[in-house]
């Protein structure tokens, strides 16, 4: 028998055995040159309804679903804290947002000093390598290499900060750029098991495409999703928020409709815009300006200048209004920006897994596709995140799997981003620390080599996953929350100054989250079953938020 598949068909191997010391600690063996890679490829923002092989209402991402084609696709993946730097730190060290101490973007720096996964693959032997957005505010630690975009990053020739703290911007689109970086990386890497991140800013705002593919979804109309006309009754921190795609989203910055300070005087492009449009070199801003500025003109000829944000959707005529016509308007300019940007996300993944394959590694590798957390295109009226319900708690995962791990097709286990670390751990053969709150997904994915005790395991799975929110005051106005999704039902508290309330829902009866059953009639015992469940949850997880 091969030794890799000898290696992944037993929990605990003889070579795993030996490679642990008496701390718990693996150490790099001969043994360990023979176990799997990892290429863990994370975008921003970007949500499975726009992933084909999640959603066939809107776009096709070939090379993704090729992945989960040839691999598993999770139906049921969750993030435990839906923003970016929350959900970097669940992933890299496996645990929830109050244990890894990084809870939201505002005020938090990652604590560096602390265990995470990239540590313990090193540990274990692994050469390791981060590239693309970071976003935790501290110097990675854990990488042998890294190179990372300053903050949020920019789309067009970006600022790279390199691991001798020099920043230098390169010339061309963000996306490309990092997968040229990483194929350069994995060229030169050494002659070690290694563990590869790609950490990508698309799809993230303001959704700009690479000028290559400006035209691409022109003619497409993308239907709007059922729930686009939310009024938001009886879901008060849902009606409190600033993301409406009508009301928020800004007519300059977001649909980029700008023409010149002197033509469109009420609508001056702002600075943070300015800053990202104003990153092209002449003949590029030219490209973008031949086919926005046009569009742009159009705009103002038909709405006139006074337009940039509509009143609240609750509070708008909606329904053949004037009102309504620009709402559709604006989603359309929304779904085609983001879907472009998606698109160069698909060709150069397909660019990884070339390389991958071309190079003999595909077998020898686990390649993980996924987001820093869901987004919504339109659901409820919104675009952004944060919010517990459905479309940004979930987040894509397809993995294609390395030989020894059999498991084809779909995975309907509930999972969660801090389970990665974990999985990733227990791959490479590396003793999983105790304190790690998420759990190895491996025993869903070896197939036929599972054993008795992965059996178990995938029979006692977790029942309910817990979530908790903390990025209040702050942009988009979401209100912290917690609660906790199980297979049907969802237990959401909001709370702080201005909201203290329950929702409850039942996702098979009501799978858009509109009615929330919190204190109806009727609900008295599953409402007391999920407080007790939540409540177990938060003990077990050590939550002081309770
Ligand atoms: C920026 C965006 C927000 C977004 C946050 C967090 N505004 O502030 O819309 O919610 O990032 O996103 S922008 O105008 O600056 O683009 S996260 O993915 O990084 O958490
Ligand atoms: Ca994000």
């Amino acid at each position: 028998m091969d030794k890799r598949l000898l290696l992944l068909s037993l929990p605990a191997t003889p070579l795993l055995a030996q490679a642990a010391t008496a701390t718990g600690q693996a150490t790099s063996t001969p043994a360990a040159t023979a176990r799997p890679n990892i290429v863990y490829i994370m975008t921003d923002d970007h949500t499975a309804q726009m992933m084909s092989c999640y959603d066939r209402r809107f776009i096709e991402t070939p090379n993704l679903d090729r992945i989960a084609a040839d691999g598993v696709r999770f139906t049921r993946s969750y993030v435990a804290n839906s923003l970016s730097g929350p959900s970097r730190a669940c992933m890299l060290t496996g645990k929830h947002s109050h244990k890894n101490g990084f809870t939201n973007n505002e005020h938090g720096i990652f604590d560096g000093s602390q265990q995470t996964m990239p540590k313990l693959l090193q540990r274990a032997g692994y050469e390791t390598a981060l590239i693309g957005k970071w976003h935790l505010v501290s110097t990675p630690t854990g990488f042998d290499h890294w190179e990372i975009l300053p903050a949020q990053g920019d789309y067009y020739n970006p600022v790279f900060i390199h691991m001798d703290g020099t920043r230098a911007a390169d010339s061309g689109y963000v996306t490309r750029l990092i997968t040229d970086k990483a194929l350069t990386w994995l060229e030169h890497r050494p002659a070690k098991p290694f563990a590869l991140f790609i950490h990508h800013k698309a799809c993230h705002r303001a959704w700009l495409p690479a000028l290559e593919d400006l035209e691409l979804y022109e003619d497409r109309t993308f239907p709007l999703p059922p729930e686009f006309n939310d009024d938001y009754a009886g879901r008060e921190a849902a009606g409190k928020t600033e993301m409406e795609i009508g009301k928020d989203m800004d007519i300059v910055y977001d649909t980029k409709m700008f023409v010149s300070p002197e033509e469109t005087p009420r609508t001056r492009l702002s600075s943070s815009y300015q800053n990202m449009i104003g990153r092209l070199n002449k003949e590029e801003r030219q490209r973008y300006d031949d086919f926005y500025v046009p569009m742009s003109r159009k705009f103002y000829e038909e709405w006139g200048t006074d337009y940039n944000f509509l009143p609240r959707q609750s509070e708008s005529a909606v329904g053949g209004s004037t009102d309504a016509r620009l709402l559709e308007w604006k989603y359309q300019r929304y779904m085609r920006d983001y879907a472009k940007v998606v698109h160069e996300l698909d060709v150069q993944v397909g660019r990884v897994l070339d390389y991958l394959e071309a190079h003999g590694l595909l077998d020898n590798t686990l390649v993980v596709y996924t987001s820093d957390q869901g987004f919504y295109m339109g659901e409820h009226g919104w675009f952004d995140k944060r919010f517990m319900y459905e479309e940004s708690l979930s987040t894509p995962l397809v993995m294609h799997l390395p030989k020894g791990l059999e498991r084809r097709g779909l995975i309907d286990e509930m999972v969660q981003n801090i389970d990665y670390a974990p999985t990733f751990l227990d791959l490479a053969g590396a003793p999983v620390p105790s304190d790690i709150q998420g759990i190895s997904l491996l025993p869903l994915l070896k197939g036929k080599a599972a054993t008795k005790a992965d059996k178990q395991k995938m029979k006692h799975w977790r029942d309910a996953i817990y979530y908790h929110y903390y990025e209040y005051p702050a942009e988009h106005d979401v209100r912290r929350h917690y609660g906790i999704r199980t297979d049907r039902y969802k237990l959401i508290h909001f709370y702080g100054h201005d909201v203290n309330t329950w929702e409850l829902y039942d996702l098979k009866s009501d799978p858009h989250e509109m009615r929330n059953l919190y204190g109806q009639p009727g609900m008295e015992g599953l409402q007391r079953q999920l407080h007790q469940r939540l409540e177990e949850l938060q003990i077990q997880y050590d939550d002081p938020q309770r």
